[in-house]
């Protein structure tokens, strides 16, 4: 077991917290006599991380973490055999020994049957919660699971189809962005659509963006439905209608087109840097060259139709040509065309948006015209063409303009239109991935994910290559691998790690109930982990979740307090919690939400205290699994190949374990950090556990050029694919062949987004309709969105059972109830503090009013994921939900199998206030 190194006396252990996506970010535990009794700021990282060994109020709820009287601390089994969420599961405590033969004894039948059922699915399933956290502080359970074999991460738990999901599929796509940020350091100006950044951007992104206001008088405007902090903290709150963004953004597309001379755009940008000069051959596809099917452009100086990669040209960038070429129709037929009128890429965007006039946005977006073609205008003004700045020796675009997406915006219907408008904005003013504009974090489902610009291989047509999964007759994955069917259904999915998470996640869910047409039996899996997830709470449909759940045969809980999901496992694991645990994690480099170092390297997570109770560390549970199911040999073999975090053995050095037997914890993570400081060293050094034990962390630098994906494009002669999507409106032709070949016409509706230039759709109200439509009612009677939204001092419903973290909350508006505009209340004789009840067609649930000034009087929001039942101290909250009264519902699903946090409903009184 590990051993923390702090006996008597105040010692402070240097550690990382990545409790949200934001981080991970570096501290320091005070410990007395052994008591963890504070967490502070690392100031040995002052010059290293970002916002410089600080973090945020979340981490100082960890020492309460390690001390709340509700943790499990033993492992339990279950005894009443029947599950239900009024059937109490006996839970006795036992020993690990016996706790593990338990599973093991499953894995081993599993197994002996095979690893994959009757339906082709995996009979193991796991799920991990918000945005990757997990791995974080489950030690090598990673290399375990590779080990086993085919594992099914279908079920949701929340993230994934909830949460950033259009971004994280077309921002790889288009930028290597699977999530999106300013370039906060040197940006003048944001359009925030529902980016709720100063709650959900952690210690980093409101460190930069208190920056920016200060240093660099950034103008940010917050346009969303609810006056969030970050509205608070805004230049300018514009108030929309629920997901009518789209409007808003094509208007502005409009304004910067049609009201503003074509040289306030980045010509130069546009044409080389972009799709935009590309011919659209009649059947809206390019326009190619027959022998190198390479698409054509008009070169001015030629007058003549040439591959777009030819030397010497001055492409065209709008107008009408007649041209002769090869069209390559979906599934690879073709047409040869001769002398035929086509338009560029560019002219087909202007033929698109010419009437979406602001004055047509201001009817469906309800925010008046005039602010639309200001914030147009603004961009622009702001946008500085033509303007260039050195990064390291490197001259570079300067163009200080981004446009930031929250997870409503992106997610779901709409998200594709989002993200595209958000990308084309920054393409007219030349403003994508370089410095000041609209930048990619971190990359996930392109390899290598450590870094995006070795990410971003050249590929067809002059674009990046994309692993799109395959959708030609011969290659198309018609039986799907995972209950979720993620690489049947959604090609941009792709297939990386992270790839069965991103799938339409709540078809797992809903397959529990009934199947799907032409598709295999749905299945349970006969063993299912999960660990830092609570889906009973986070999900949609919270009680179908639970159903679900509760008929699953076997489930182990990795478990920290009792809680709505494991109150229907068969046996809980209690691990090690961030202070008492051992992991070496990479840091640095361009990393999620407003994470940017100018380092890159290791930070050790160590026990600080001794763990409380029989918790284990997770490494050590990992290992145990591994040897008692028999695969001790892969699992050694996968943590050598660095499914733990870092490859064992490079070039120069060789650390790898010993295959046969079973290490010790600190055995491997001392392996691991050997193996690190020769990484970062070349070879030169191999600082072991000790050594990173009193460093806490190890960098080197990390070139800020890297930040931008621009000067790698530039270098490889490649163009982002904007805006015409040529490739999508292909795949989606052909997926949609595939599955009508098979009899299958439930995603017919998915399958109408594969548009080549979005068309335009009323989402705020295609949404009511679909809810009304499959549930009954009548829209009138659901005159109210209900929405959602981040606290700062919440990690979703990780911290939900500490007393500092509610009372810091406390302060903070909204968090006791549903946030309703006074106007509205008084036309229904509500008060603040006043009991209602919030209907959706699915169902209701009931909560205190608060009345705020900051919100649309046809908008209602709770905050964060409450309504809990078993959590300590949470369960007694009485602060509802809006997760019982979503539907999981196939017209809500988008093509990239996301849908978002909104739902129509009613209010009404109940009861007076307290
Ligand atoms: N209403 C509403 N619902 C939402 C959202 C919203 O904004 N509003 N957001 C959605 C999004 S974007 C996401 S990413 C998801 C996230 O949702 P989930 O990934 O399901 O995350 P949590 O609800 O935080 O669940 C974390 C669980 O881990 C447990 N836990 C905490 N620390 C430890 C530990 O050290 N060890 C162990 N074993 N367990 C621990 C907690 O008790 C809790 O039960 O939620 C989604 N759901
Ligand atoms: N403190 C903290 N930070 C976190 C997390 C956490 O749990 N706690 N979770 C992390 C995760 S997993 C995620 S996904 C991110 C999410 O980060 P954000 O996307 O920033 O999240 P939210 O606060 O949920 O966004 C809610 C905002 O969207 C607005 N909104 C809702 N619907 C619409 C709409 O239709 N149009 C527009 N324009 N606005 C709309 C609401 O008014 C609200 O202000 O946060 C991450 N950071
Ligand atoms: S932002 Fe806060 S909670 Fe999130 S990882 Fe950083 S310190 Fe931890
Ligand atoms: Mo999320």
């Amino acid at each position: 077991m590990t051993t923390p190194n702090c006996p008597t006396g105040v010692t402070k252990v240097a550690t990382y917290c990545y409790q949200c996506v934001a981080g991970p970010d570096l501290l320091k535990v005070k410990v007395e006599d052994g008591v963890a009794t504070a967490i502070e700021p690392n100031f040995d990282a002052e010059g290293v991380h970002p916002a410089a060994g600080r973090v945020c109020v979340k981490a100082f709820g960890l020492v309460q973490k390690t001390y709340n009287p509700n943790r499990v601390l033993t492992p339990m089994k279950r005894t009443n055999p029947k599950k239900g969420r009024d059937e109490d599961p006996g839970f006795v405590p036992i020993s690990w020994d016996e706790a593990l033969d338990l599973i093991a004894d499953k894995l081993n039948t599993v197994r002996a049957n095979g690893l994959l059922d009757a339906s082709g699915y995996p009979r193991v399933a796991a799920s991990f919660g918000g945005g990757g956290t997990p791995t974080a502080y489950m030690g090598t359970f990673p290399a375990f699971l590779s080990a086993w074999g085919p594992v099914d991460l279908s079920f949701g738990s929340g993230q994934g189809v909830k949460c950033t999901h259009s971004e994280h599929l077309y921002g790889e796509l288009w930028h290597r962005a699977f999530t999106v940020c300013p370039d906060t350091p040197r940006t003048k100006y944001i359009v925030s659509f529902g980016s709720n950044i100063e709650a959900s951007g952690g210690v980093c992104g409101v460190w930069r963006h208190a920056e920016a206001r200060v240093e660099q008088g950034v103008k940010r405007v917050q346009v969303e439905p609810h006056l969030s902090v970050t509205g608070g903290c805004s230049a300018e709150w514009v108030p929309i209608k629920p997901k009518t963004d789209p409007a808003f953004m094509h208007a502005m597309i409009h304004v910067m087109l049609f009201e503003n001379a074509r040289t306030r755009l980045d010509i130069d940008f546009l044409k080389h840097m972009t799709a935009s000069p590309y011919l659209v051959a009649p059947n809206g596809l390019y326009l190619r060259d027959p022998d190198t099917r390479k698409p054509l452009v008009w070169d001015l100086k030629r007058a003549a139709a040439v591959p777009f990669d030819t030397a010497d040209i001055d492409p065209a960038l709008d107008g009408e040509f007649t041209a002769s070429g090869l069209e390559v129709l979906p599934d690879n037929e073709t047409v040869d065309h001769v002398q035929v009128r086509v338009l560029t890429a560019f002219g087909k965007l202007a033929e698109h948006e010419r009437t979406f006039t602001p004055e047509w946005a201001a009817k469906v977006c309800d925010v008046p015209a005039d602010t639309i073609r200001r914030v147009a205008n603004e961009y622009l003004d702001h946008a500085q063409i033509g303007a260039t700045i050195e990064i390291e020796g490197r001259t570079l675009p300067f163009r200080p303009v981004a446009i930031t997406l929250g997870k409503t915006v992106n997610n779901g219907w709409g998200g594709y239109d989002c993200c595209w408008a958000r990308t084309l904005m920054a393409c007219l003013v030349g403003a994508l991935d370089v410095p000041g504009g609209t930048i990619g974090t971190t990359v996930r489902l392109n390899r290598p994910a450590s870094d995006r610009q070795s990410s971003a291989k050249p590929g067809p047509d002059g674009f990046m290559d994309y692993p799109f999964n395959p959708t030609d007759k011969e290659n198309w994955v018609s039986r799907p691998q995972i209950r979720n069917a993620n690489r049947t259904l959604v090609p941009l999915v792709a297939n990386s790690a992270w790839s069965a998470a991103l799938g339409p996640t709540h078809l797992a869910w809903m397959q529990q109930r009934h199947g799907f047409e032409n598709f295999p039996e749905p299945t349970q899996p006969d063993v299912w982990f999960f660990y830092r997830t609570n889906p009973v709470i986070s999900f949609w449909d919270t009680p179908q979740v639970a159903e679900a759940v509760s008929k699953f045969p076997f489930v182990v809980a990795f478990t920290y307090t009792r809680d709505e999901t494991n109150h229907f496992a068969d046996v809980l694991l209690p691990d090690c919690t961030d202070l008492e645990g051992l992991q070496l994690i990479r840091i640095g480099g361009t990393k999620y939400v407003e994470q940017f170092w100018d380092k890159q390297g290791f930070a050790l997570r160590q026990p600080a205290v001794v763990p409380q109770g029989e918790t284990r560390d997770f490494t050590w549970i990992a290992s145990e699994l591994a040897r008692r199911a028999g695969i001790q040999e892969p699992y050694n073999k996968a943590i050598n190949r660095g499914a733990a975090g870092v490859p064992l053995k490079g070039a120069s050095y060789d650390f790898s374990l010993d295959l046969e037997q079973t290490h010790g914890v600190e055995e491997i993570w001392n392996a691991s950090c050997r193996a690190a400081s020769a990484e970062l060293t070349g070879g030169a050094e191999d600082h072991g556990l000790d050594w990173w034990r009193e460093h806490g962390f190890r960098t080197i630098d990390y070139p800020r050029l890297q930040w931008y994906l621009y000067p790698h494009m530039k270098d490889n002669g490649l163009r982002f694919e904007m805006p015409y999507q040529e490739r999508i409106f292909r795949i989606g032709t052909e997926l949609g062949r595939r599955l009508h070949e098979s009899g299958i016409d439930w995603w017919d509706r998915q399958l109408t987004e594969y548009q080549p230039l979005p068309d335009f759709h009323d989402f705020s109200h295609l949404i009511k309709s679909a809810v009304i439509s499959n549930l009954g009612g009548r829209e009138e009677d659901f005159p109210f969105w209900l929405l959602t939204s981040r606290s700062m001092q919440y990690a979703w419903g990780g911290n939900v059972s500490l007393q500092m973290v509610r009372e810091v909350a406390a302060n903070v508006a909204g968090h006791r109830g549903v946030i309703m505009n006074p106007a509205s209340a008084a036309k229904l004789g509500i008060e603040d503090g006043d009991l209602v009840e919030v209907r959706s067609p699915l169902r209701e649930t009931r909560g205190r009013v608060v009345l705020r000034q900051g919100i649309r009087p046809d908008t209602l929001l709770m905050v964060g994921q409450f309504d809990h039942w078993i959590t300590p101290y949470a369960k007694d909250f009485d602060v509802p939900s809006m997760n019982s009264l979503v539907p999981m519902l196939m017209d809500l699903t988008d093509a990239t199998g996301s849908a978002a946090d909104i739902v129509p409903v009613s209010i009404k009184r109940v009861g007076g206030a307290q």
